[in-house]
C-alpha cells in the first residue's frame, strides 16, 4: 500500500495550530541561546537512517517467535514498508539488504520501485553465520577464520557475490559481521584465526569497486561464548587498517559488554578517520536489540555528542557515516517500533546539535567540571520535539506518524493485502 501526500496533509491539519505555537516557543528559546534555527532544522531534515530488510517482520528469540500478520514476504513488500515509514517520518530514506535473505531478482525493477519511494540502497550485508541450502562447506566452525582453506574460500566468494548484488542496485558499501569464534578454551589458535580472517578480508577487499567501503563489525560474545575472532573495536580497527583505506570499523550499540563507554570509542575512531557506520538499538544487558532510546536515552545522547563533535570538528578526517537501525521486534508492531527508534535517534541528534561547544571547550580547558555538566545537560534537558515535528512536517511527513498509522489502520490493511500467516525472511 502507498500513502498519498494529501492523506498526510489532511491528517496534519488538526494539529497544525498547536505545532505552530510549540515551534514559536522553541525558536525563541534557541534565538536566546544564539543558535541558528534554520541550520539546525536543515541538519535534522537531512538525517536519513537505513532500515535493514530483516527488521520489517517479527524477530524471534532462540526460544520462539510470534508472528504479527501482514509481514512483508518478499523484497518488493519490504521496500513498500520502508516507503511507508519514509512517507510518514521523512527520515528512513534507505534500505540495507541482507544476502541471501533478500536477493534482488529483477534489479532494475527493484531500483525503480525504491526510487519512486525516495529510498536509496545502503550497505549490503553478507551472511556466513548460517548454512544455506545446498552449501558445500559448513560454517559450523567458522567462515573467514576457518582452519580449512576451502571453507574460507567459499565464504570469500559469498562476500564477492554480495558486492556484485550491491553494485547492481547502487549500494556503495559492504558490512561484514562474523559469528566466528569459539565456545571452549583451547578450541582456537587465536593468532591463526585472526591471521586467516585478515587474509580473507584482504581478498574480499580486492574485489570492492574503488568507490566502495568495507565495514567490519565487532561483537564480544554470542553466538560463541568463549571467544569471538572480532570481539572489539581494537581488533576491528587492526583488521580495517590491514585491509586499507576503504575499510572501516562499524559500531553496533548492542555489541559491547555492559557499561562500556561507547561514546569514547566513537570519539577516538572518528579522530582516526576510521568510523564507517553505526547500528542503532538499545539494550539492558547485552545484544538485546530493543527500540533505540527505550532503555538508555542519555547514553544515546552522549554518543551523538561525540558524533556531532566528530562531524563538525573533525570533518575532513572521518567520511560521512552510514546509519542503520539494527533492532528486532518481538512484542511490538515492527513498523511502530521502527518509527519510535527513528524518533529517538533524531531526538538524540537534535539535542547534541544544541550543545554550546565553544563554552564546553572553555570549561574543559579550565577544568570546570560542574560547568561541563551544566552545558551538556542544558542541551539534554531541552524539549526538542517541536523541532523534530517541524523538520518532518516541512519535508512532507506526518506531525504524528504513529497517530496516522493507527488512525488509518495500516497494519489491518497490510494483513488484508498479504495475509495473517506470512513470515518475513530473516532470523
Ligand atoms: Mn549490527
Amino acid at each position: 500500500m502507498e500513502i498519498r501526500k494529501e492523506q498526510i496533509e489532511n491528517f496534519n491539519q488538526k494539529s497544525l495550530r498547536d505545532q505552530q505555537e510549540n515551534w514559536d516557543f522553541f525558536q525563541n528559546q534557541l534565538v536566546k541561546r544564539g543558535l541558528d534555527c534554520s541550520a539546525i532544522l536543515k541538519q535534522i531534515q537531512n538525517l536519513q537512517i537505513a532500515i535493514p530488510s530483516w527488521a520489517l517482520g517479527a524477530g524471534g528469540t532462540r526460544f520462539g517467535r510470534f508472528s504479527f500478520g501482514g509481514e512483508p514476504c518478499n523484497l518488493e513488500q519490504k521496500i513498500d514498508d520502508v516507503g511507508l515509514l519514509h512517507a510518514l517520518t521523512q527520515s528512513a530514506g534507505a534500505i540495507s539488504l541482507h544476502i541471501p535473505w533478500d536477493i534482488p531478482k529483477d534489479e532494475l525493477a527493484i531500483k525503480q520501485q525504491a526510487a519512486e519511494r525516495g529510498i536509496l540502497f545502503d550497505a549490503v550485508n553478507s551472511n556466513t553465520f548460517q548454512d544455506q541450502n545446498k552449501q558445500k562447506h559448513s560454517y559450523k566452525f567458522g567462515s573467514l577464520c576457518h582452519t580449512n582453506r576451502a571453507v574460507r574460500q567459499q565464504a570469500i566468494e559469498h562476500n564477492i557475490e554480495v558486492i556484485k548484488y550491491g553494485e547492481a542496485i547502487g549500494s556503495k558499501s559492504l558490512t561484514v559481521w562474523l559469528a566466528d569464534g569459539t565456545s571452549f578454551p583451547g578450541q582456537h589458535n587465536f593468532r591463526k584465526a585472526f591471521q586467516n580472517t585478515q587474509d580473507s578480508l584482504k581478498e574480499i577487499y580486492q574485489h570492492m569497486p574503488s568507490d566502495w567501503k568495507m565495514f567490519i563489525e565487532y561483537k564480544p560474545f554470542e553466538p560463541n561464548f568463549y571467544s569471538m575472532v572480532i570481539p572489539d573495536w581494537g581488533t576491528s580497527l587492526m583488521l580495517a587498517e590491514g585491509c586499507g583505506e576503504k575499510a572501516y570499523t562499524l559500531i553496533d550499540l548492542g555489541h559491547h559488554l555492559p557499561n562500556t563507554n561507547i561514546e569514547q570509542i566513537v570519539s577516538i575512531l572518528m579522530m582516526k578517520g576510521k568510523l564507517g557506520g553505526f547500528h542503532f538499538n538499545d539494550s539492558k544487558y547485552s545484544d538485546d536489540d530493543l527500540t533505540c532510546g527505550a532503555i538508555k536515552p542519555y547514553q544515546l545522547f552522549l554518543i551523538f555528542n561525540e558524533l556531532v563533535d566528530g562531524m563538525e570538528i573533525n570533518e575532513a578526517a572521518n567520511p560521512p557515516l552510514a546509519w542503520m537501525i539494527d533492532a528486532s521486534h518481538n512484542l511490538k508492531d515492527p513498523l511502530e517500533d521502527l518509527m519510535q527508534s527513528l524518533e529517538a535517534i533524531r531526538e538524540a541528534f537534535a539535542k547534541a546539535l544544541l550543545i554550546d561547544r565553544a563554552a564546553l571547550s572553555i570549561a574543559q580547558m579550565e577544568n570546570d567540571v560542574a560547568q561541563c555538566q551544566e552545558i551538556i545537560q542544558q542541551a539534554y534537558r531541552t524539549d526538542v520535539r517541536p523541532l523534530l515535528v517541524e523538520a518532518r512536517r516541512l519535508s512532507g511527513g506526518a506531525i504524528d506518524p504513529i497517530g496516522f498509522y493507527r488512525q488509518q489502520a495500516v497494519r489491518k490493511q497490510l494483513i488484508r493485502d498479504r495475509g495473517e500467516n506470512v513470515v518475513a525472511t530473516g532470523l
